[in-house]
């Protein structure tokens, strides 16, 4: 839980009159960002995780997987991997998976009790991350910012989660507001798809800030006269809430549903309507990656759906997810390429200049590994969108507050990059 962040902004803006001119300043929070990064350690606490099951059979494995079927069998197997190396991958794996890497040919080259792997690594703690944004802080810095900017951003709430959570929506637009439908094209962000990765909803959160915050900016301005922009940092609220209940991660990723066997969550990533349920996902509830009892069966993924389908004019995307500093784009749940030539070109190229300007490598999703019910995969098949998966940099899913800063900037620069070309994505090539 932050406190200092949030009410040194807020409290800070208080003090302003509440006009159109004055701005959430991108500046002053990444300045706040900062001192909280360099603040003095708390006290040396004990650590006290408590993984879902963790007394219950959970392990941090690594298993022999030498290419990328070897790494979409695994997922299959509902092992939720972590690390890919060359000829192996590690990865979280509950009773269910470890008794399907028992009872396939899979080679597991060592298994250490979730417990003791935990209490093994050098991580950073909760209070050391004061700098994050949990989602009460994300809902009021989303509505500050559409308050105070109100000739350009309005906020609304694209649907509620399991626990009816609103998943907050902030459009940029000199023109139309909230829901009302706009012509020009459109480019959409959304992070935070899986709950531990905190940093995925950082980065459009403070993209928004920026944006608005730059406002006046020639290349900003244009963009927001012509452009259609809608930033959704935080699509798993509950999941990201539920990771840091009691002030310890909890290494969640899927979302809160309740499955039929009582087990909790819902892969989103494997949730969307592309080739669901196939390739790299499980459909054993338990799994780290279960794909749910049908396509589209979460309200999150389902809000997604509905939102992208009513906004014909969206062009470009990027969902962003921690950790490896990597950009992808489909497929991701065949090997097969995209078939429309030109459109793998743009996917190319502008995942390149965005792989300059962030230092991260671009390339085609599947190489990675086959993963069906994508967000990205589905966007693309469905609208016709550019939609990139960014896999933000950082070792780890807790990387600390420190990496916010130069995460933020980076992007920040691939993702105005992404503006540039949503007017028209093919004149990359
Ligand atoms: O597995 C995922 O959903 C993404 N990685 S993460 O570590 N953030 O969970 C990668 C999605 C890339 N898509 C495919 N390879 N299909
Ligand atoms: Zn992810």
């Amino acid at each position: 839980m932050k406190t200092s962040l949030l009410s040194i902004v807020l409290l800070g803006a208080a003090a302003l009159p509440l006009t159109a001119a004055e701005n959430i300043s991108y500046s002053q929070l990444l300045r706040e960002i900062t001192s909280v990064e360099q603040a003095p350690a708390p006290e040396p606490s004990v650590e006290k995780i408590s993984i879902p099951g963790a007394d219950a059979g959970r392990y941090w494995v690594t298993v022999k997987a030498a290419d990328s079927r070897a790494r979409t069998r695994l997922l299959e197997a509902g092992l939720d991997i972590v690390e890919i190396a060359k000829d192996s991958v590690s990865g979280y794996a509950g009773p269910y998976t470890m008794g399907q890497l028992s009872n396939k040919s899979f080679v597991v080259t060592s298994q250490v009790p979730l417990a003791d792997y935990l209490g093994k690594m050098n991580k950073d703690f909760p209070s050391q991350d004061a700098a994050y944004h949990n989602f009460k802080e994300t809902t009021d810095l989303l509505k500050e910012m559409a308050a105070r900017n109100s000739d350009i951003a309005s906020l609304f709430s694209i649907g509620k989660t399991v626990e009816g959570r609103d998943i907050w929506c902030l459009r940029i637009n000199s023109a139309a507001k909230g829901e009302t439908p706009s012509a020009k094209p459109g480019a959409l962000y959304i992070g935070n798809h899986h709950a531990r990765e905190h940093l995925s909803n950082e980065v459009p959160l403070l993209f928004a800030a920026y944006l608005l915050d730059h406002k006046n900016d020639a290349d900003i301005k244009k963009y927001i006269a012509t452009l259609d922009i809608y930033i959704i940092p935080m699509l798993n609220p509950d999941g990201a809430e539920y990771d840091i209940k009691n002030g310890s991660y909890q290494y969640y990723r899927k979302n809160m549903s309740v499955n039929s066997d009582k087990s909790r969550g819902v892969d989103l990533n494997r949730n969307y309507d592309s080739w669901w349920c196939q390739a790299g996902a499980s459909n054993y509830p338990g799994a780290d990656t279960y794909c749910g009892p049908r396509a589209f069966s979460e309200p999150e993924s389902q809000a997604v759906k509905r939102f992208v389908e009513a906004r014909r004019n969206l062009k470009t995307h990027i969902s962003y997810h921690t950790y490896g500093s990597e950009i992808l784009y489909p497929w991701g749940g065949t090997d097969a390429e995209i078939s429309n030539t030109r459109d793998k070109q743009v996917f190319i190229k502008a995942g390149d200049e965005m792989g300059k300007l962030t230092g991260y490598r671009s390339y085609k999703s599947s190489e990675m590994y086959v993963a069906t019910g994508d967000s990205c995969d589905w966007a693309y098949a469905a609208g016709g969108i550019f939609a990139f998966t960014f896999e933000l940099e950082g070792r780890g899913f807790y990387p600390g507050a420190a990496i916010i800063t130069n995460a933020v900037t980076k992007n920040i620069k691939a993702a105005v990059y992404l503006l540039s070309i949503t007017d028209n994505p093919y004149k990359v090539i």
